[in-house]
């Protein structure tokens, strides 16, 4: 399974299932180059420290094991058995809850399983991971609105849809396999209906060198039918927009009592909005009773009539200000919606990382109960996954939340008491880390520094932590800055060969539309010295634990003991795991909300009513020279591994400190297209963040909004800046000032 994103694998996979970023992401890992001895012993940290994140990485591949020599500033080869008692006995005197054990969002279900079976024998329920910072307003909106904590969608339902609502996802960088079933759909005549702040090129033709005669022709398809430039932040409005336009239609048909009846005639007088009658009129001469779905919305679902009056009740010049689009928008997208059959919603960052995420999924979920669109063919919710696991690693235990895991099965199977208290999502363990209260930070993978908020003071306060381990395969920032005890386990990557006691093993994952799914390394691995993720996890938890019952070696000698676990400890999600992995097109996940039983506390699915349509900020006086940024992703990067400095699909070569601004605003704010900025946060203003050298690129996007490279623009975000019940940081707005620099533009 490849390395890069989540997306969902066929049964019958494109001739070509693979795409330039998966190509990126696998030769990225299996790299010639070494972050080898002589590597190490060439460099102290303080150096590194000073270099920029694509060179770190650009060194290749971690080789051995290293601990950091407080003597020479140096990290220096140390052997594993060493590495992992120093470790343990460093644990074993810290209270539990002084521990946070990190994950990012790579590591197999058999890895993720093992992690944070340690991690609670140790004591811990800190389990923070990648996911706290991407789709947890996911995992926290869908079970208060259907019932489950993941989308619904499995691939097939691409087939089966006549419209797509594809929101705030960049498809074409960031999950180009999609492109292939977006390209299916299209030319089925499936219409795509798209918001985006950005004019994304990705997302408007397919430029897809895998389809030949494309290629042969220079045929251009388009991807978007109808492209809807919303503000950043502006998609509660956006999408109350298009249900007030459902809603009110419905209104309309329904006062003027006939459904046979074609004309304007047929509709009253009030609502006295022409669009809403002449959408209601349309809907009747197509000899429709209603536009919504009555009789689903009474036997699913709860909530309908709050909503309704939300709806009813906002004034068209407030969705269109917050917004940033037209009624006439809005209303074109809910006759495309009302037109189809079965609507499948797609989204992604651009909804999740807001202070308002979880109400933004609310909404696509109200959107989608109006016309019965989840729980059939083609309609259903589809958020799309970033990391190749991201979503498996909490279906089998990463989570700071315990009420997510069967602790008692735990307990029965490996004879101890797991905790039982919160631990703490990636915000909290920031926290715990400024404030002193934690002690060791144990990684496995990601690059925690540069993906979390508040830059600054967390690479302070990341020096005072006791122990910092890192289980990684290329050396990044959150290694050559380090704790007072610092080690670099080097790993395996999936691509590479895992032999173990019993022969080559395999692993397995989950993708994005929730099938398990098996993958087999086949590389020679980068370095002999390396172990496998399981390898170092029981070498860790045979070094540290005290408690507890389970047989580390014969996991680590054989990985089917580890999914024989995992199916013991969810036997109806892993039914037959080992007979089934390898089954083309994976092991479909139960999920009832998809066959719409819909498992909330009432029992329905339910319209949540957002209680506002934008976060309110507190900017001081002057306000007019704001903007609201958002952070990105180029083409050429993964999260916070740079690749190189191209954004093709963009038109960004060379640089990746620039920072895109509407013309408009351009001028209006008194710079010039092509100069030197710094940008400044523009909430919070005890703390100043700051980032200097950027250079203003005129960009097609709304007034008032602009944008940013993820991790640059890192520093700007305050750490409390996130979710309100989900945590999520808010990457994709944050008010910002841009202002004159005195720094030269950077690479
Ligand atoms: N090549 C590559 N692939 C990747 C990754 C990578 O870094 N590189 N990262 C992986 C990971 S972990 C993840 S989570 C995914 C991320 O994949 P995406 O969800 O595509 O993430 P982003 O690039 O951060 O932003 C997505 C889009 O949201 C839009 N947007 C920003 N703000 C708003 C808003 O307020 N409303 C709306 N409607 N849209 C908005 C942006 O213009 C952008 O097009 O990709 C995964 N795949
Ligand atoms: N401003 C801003 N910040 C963001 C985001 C944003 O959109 N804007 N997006 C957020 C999101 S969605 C995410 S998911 C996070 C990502 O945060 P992380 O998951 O922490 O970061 P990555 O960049 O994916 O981690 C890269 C590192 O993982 C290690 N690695 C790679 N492969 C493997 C492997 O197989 N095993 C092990 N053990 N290690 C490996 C390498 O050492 C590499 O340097 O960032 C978040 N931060
Ligand atoms: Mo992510």
């Amino acid at each position: 399974m490849c390395v890069s994103c989540a997306w969902g694998k066929p049964a019958k996979p494109h001739p070509l299932e693979f795409c330039e970023n998966g190509a990126k992401a696998t030769s990225w890992e299996v790299t010639n180059r070494r972050a080898d001895r002589a590597f190490f012993a060439a460099h102290t940290l303080t150096e590194l420290e000073t270099w920029p994140d694509h060179d770190l990485e650009e060194q290749g591949r971690l080789t051995h094991p290293m601990r950091w020599d407080a003597e020479t500033d140096k990290y220096v080869p140390v052997n594993w058995q060493d590495a992992f008692e120093e470790i343990g006995r460093e644990l074993r005197a810290m209270p539990p809850e002084k521990v946070d054990f990190y994950t990012s969002g790579r590591a197999s279900l058999e890895t993720a399983y093992m992690y944070q079976l340690f991690a609670r024998i140790f004591g811990s329920n800190h389990l923070p991971d990648s996911s706290n910072m991407c789709h947890e307003s996911t995992s926290v909106a869908l079970p208060e609105s259907i019932g489950a904590s993941i989308g619904t969608a499995i691939l097939s339902d691409f087939q089966n849809c006549d419209c797509i609502f594809y929101l705030a996802q960049n498809v074409g960088t960031s999950s180009p396999r999609m492109l292939h079933d977006l390209q299916d759909a299209v030319s089925r005549g499936v219409k795509i209906v798209t918001f985006n702040p950005l004019h994304e090129p990705g997302l408007q033709h397919f430029v897809n060198p895998q389809m030949p005669g494309q290629m042969l022709t220079g045929k251009d398809t388009p991807i978007s039918s109808e492209y809807y430039q919303v503000k950043n932040g502006g998609d509660i409005a956006a999408l109350f927009g298009v249900c007030k336009a459902l809603i009110e239609a419905d209104d309309a048909l329904k006062a003027s009592g006939t459904s046979k009846v074609a004309g304007t005639d047929a509709i009253p007088d009030d609502p006295s909005d022409a669009g809403t009658v002449a959408f209601a009129a349309a809907m009747a001469a197509a000899d429709k009773k209603h536009v919504l779905d009555h009789d689903f919305i009474r036997q699913h679902t709860a909530g309908f009539e709050e909503f309704a009056a939300a709806a009813r009740k906002y004034d068209w010049a407030e969705l269109e200000r917050v917004s940033g689009l037209t009624r006439a928008q809005m209303q074109q997208a809910a006759s495309t919606y009302a037109n189809s059959n079965a609507v499948l919603m797609v989204y992604g960052m651009g909804l999740t990382q807001h202070v308002m995420g979880v109400q933004n999924v609310h909404m696509v979920v109200n959107l989608a109960l109006l016309r019965g669109n989840i729980g059939k063919p083609g309609a259903n919710i589809c958020a799309v996954r970033g990391h190749s696991n991201v979503q498996g690693q909490r279906t089998v235990g990463i989570t700071e939340k315990p009420g997510l895991v069967p602790l008692d099965k735990l307990a029965t199977l490996y004879q101890f008491q797991p905790p039982e208290w919160i631990g703490h999502t990636t915000v909290e363990t920031c926290k715990a880390i400024l404030q002193g209260e934690a002690r060791a930070f144990v990684s496995l993978g990601g690059n925690f520094l540069r993906a979390i908020p508040e830059t600054v003071a967390m690479e302070n306060a990341w020096r005072n932590l006791r122990l910092t381990v890192q289980i990684a395969t290329k050396l990044n920032r959150s290694h050559v800055i380090h704790g007072e005890i610092a080690y670099v386990l080097p790993c395996l990557g999936r691509i590479e060969i895992d032999e173990q006691a019993t022969g080559p093993q395999a692993v397995s994952v989950e993708s994005s539309v929730a099938h398990f799914h098996g993958s087999r390394g086949r590389a020679k691995p980068a370095s002999p010295e390396l172990l496998s993720e399981p390898a170092i996890i029981a070498g860790m938890a045979r070094a540290t634990l005290t408690k507890g019952v389970v047989p580390w070696d014969r996991w680590v000698d054989d990985y089917s003991t580890i999914r024989d676990a995992i199916e013991q400890t969810y036997p109806e999600t892993f039914k037959d795991f080992n007979k089934r992995m390898f089954h083309p097109g994976g092991i479909p996940r139960p999920l009832p909300a998809r066959e719409r039983k819909w498992v909330t506390r009432n029992g329905k699915a339910n319209f949540i009513t957002p209680d506002r349509l934008f976060p309110e900020f507190s900017l001081g006086a002057q306000s007019d020279d704001v903007l609201h940024l958002a952070t990105l992703r180029s083409n050429d990067q993964f999260n916070t591994t740079i690749y190189g400095f191209s954004d093709r699909y963009r038109g960004v070569e060379g640089t990746r400190r620039v920072v895109f601004v509407n013309t408009a605003d351009i001028a209006r704010l008194g710079f010039s297209n092509g100069e030197a900025v710094d940008l400044v946060t523009a909430i919070d203003p005890e703390t100043e963040r700051r980032v200097s050298g950027f250079t203003i690129m005129a960009y097609d996007l709304p007034e008032g909004c602009c944008c940013a490279y993820y991790p640059e623009a890192n520093p700007l975000f305050p750490l409390d800046h996130h979710d309100t019940k989900a945590k999520t940081p808010s990457y994709k707005l944050l008010p910002v000032r841009l202002v004159r620099s005195g720094v030269a533009p950077a690479h």
